[in-house]
């Protein structure tokens, strides 16, 4: 593949006399107390002020649970991201490369390339009916037809430090992994994994989570490899919801972007009904829509992935060496890798809030 250039605007160090630098400083200091990034991911003062991107590359089993496509607004409407690649895992990869390539564009984002992932089958999934008619070639960007290696080539050549943020079960990573060890040197790895002393909906017992269970050996091997790897578990994702004037903020969004993420949630959750409840008739399909697209979001399992890989001030992160069983589960044994580990909040509402503020601000 070739990579896309991109391009940073020079900094005013160098035409700034030094006296000077000392009030900038501080005046910099004052603004990540005043400015919106002040949630808690700030991502420090280079990367807040535009100066020093945190290069990524974002894989996402995006329309199996709605969750990735919240995961993906959030990541698009960060400045601390420089987005090098998104690549698409688990079923369809195709069809789901067609509906981020149609996000990206409604982002306006064309400049970030999308790689396809390894294909396990044809089928649709929930969500992809909304990009069923999107041709794939019209996409304005690059599209990589072999994913797997759009992840080797983008941080084999990537000039500076670059995370991995994955948000689904991890067959393309553990290929990319196979094919060319030496990304593990290159690369940090985050992601949302694993179940670590809470399990599904806050329960007091670990789960076999999801996106380890469906591809085991795929997990095993990307938290054994020898990069930094960090995860936000159940114990931390698994309990983020928007309800309220929170949610109903993110509904009566003007953005573009936001309104295109409601409308997926609409079809997305439209099609589970279908998929349950074929004889449903319409009238009671659109009610049933519409008393949970007006109430809530579902659990936003992924956005703290993305938050993950730009700070870690929202979360009490602990260092614990982790194991992950054949049966899916990720447990603590001594003859575990050590890894950072999400496992409690310190403040879960300033996430929410930070979470609102980034999918509803404007444009800049
Ligand atoms: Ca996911």
């Amino acid at each position: 593949m070739s990579e896309r250039k991109v391009s940073f605007a020079a900094g005013p160090e160098g035409l700034v006399p030094r006296a000077n630098l000392v009030w900038l400083v501080l005046l910099g200091i004052l603004a990540s107390f005043l400015l919106p990034d002040s949630f808690g991911a700030s991502g420090g003062c280079l990367a807040s002020s535009g100066k020093e991107k945190i290069a990524v590359i974002f894989d996402t089993d995006i329309c199996d649970d709605i969750d990735d496509t919240w995961a993906l607004v959030l990541l698009l409407q960060s400045p601390q991201f420089d987005v090098k690649l998104i690549t698409t895992e688990v079923g369809n990869t195709e069809a789901k490369a067609k509906v981020v390539a149609r996000l990206l564009e409604i982002a306006g984002r064309t400049d970030i390339p999308v790689g396809i992932g390894l294909q396990q089958h044809k089928n649709e999934h929930r969500q992809t009916v909304w990009a069923k008619d999107y041709d794939l070639s019209s996409y304005r960007g690059t599209v990589y037809r072999d994913g797997v290696q759009a992840i080797i080539d983008t941080v084999m050549k990537s000039s500076k430090p670059i995370k991995i943020v994955a948000t689904g079960p991890l067959p393309n990573i553990a290929a990319a992994l196979e094919r060319e060890p030496r990304i593990a040197q290159k690369a940090e790895f985050v992601g949302m994994h694993g179940s670590v002393r809470r399990g599904y909906d806050g329960s007091a017992t670990p789960s076999a989570e999801y996106n380890v269970k469906a591809f085991v050996k795929a997990a095993q091997k990307v938290f054994t490899a020898g990069w930094d790897v960090t995860i936000t578990p159940l114990d931390t994702c698994g309990i983020v919801q928007l309800k309220d004037h929170k949610y109903q903020k993110v509904c009566s969004s003007k953005r573009p972007l936001t309104q295109a993420l409601i409308e997926n949630y609409r079809v997305w959750y439209r099609q589970g009904i279908l998929n349950e409840h074929k004889g449903l008739s319409q009238a009671e399909l659109d009610k049933r829509v519409a008393e949970k697209l007006d109430s809530s979001s579902t659990t936003l399992f992924d956005t703290v992935a993305i938050y993950l890989a730009m700070s870690t001030e929202l979360v009490k992160m602990e260092k614990l060496p982790i194991i992950v069983t054949d049966d899916g589960f990720t447990r603590i044994d001594d003859k575990g890798k050590v890894i950072n580990c999400a496992t409690e909040w310190k403040d879960l509402g300033a996430f929410e809030d930070f979470l609102v503020d980034r999918l509803t601000r404007p444009k800049r």
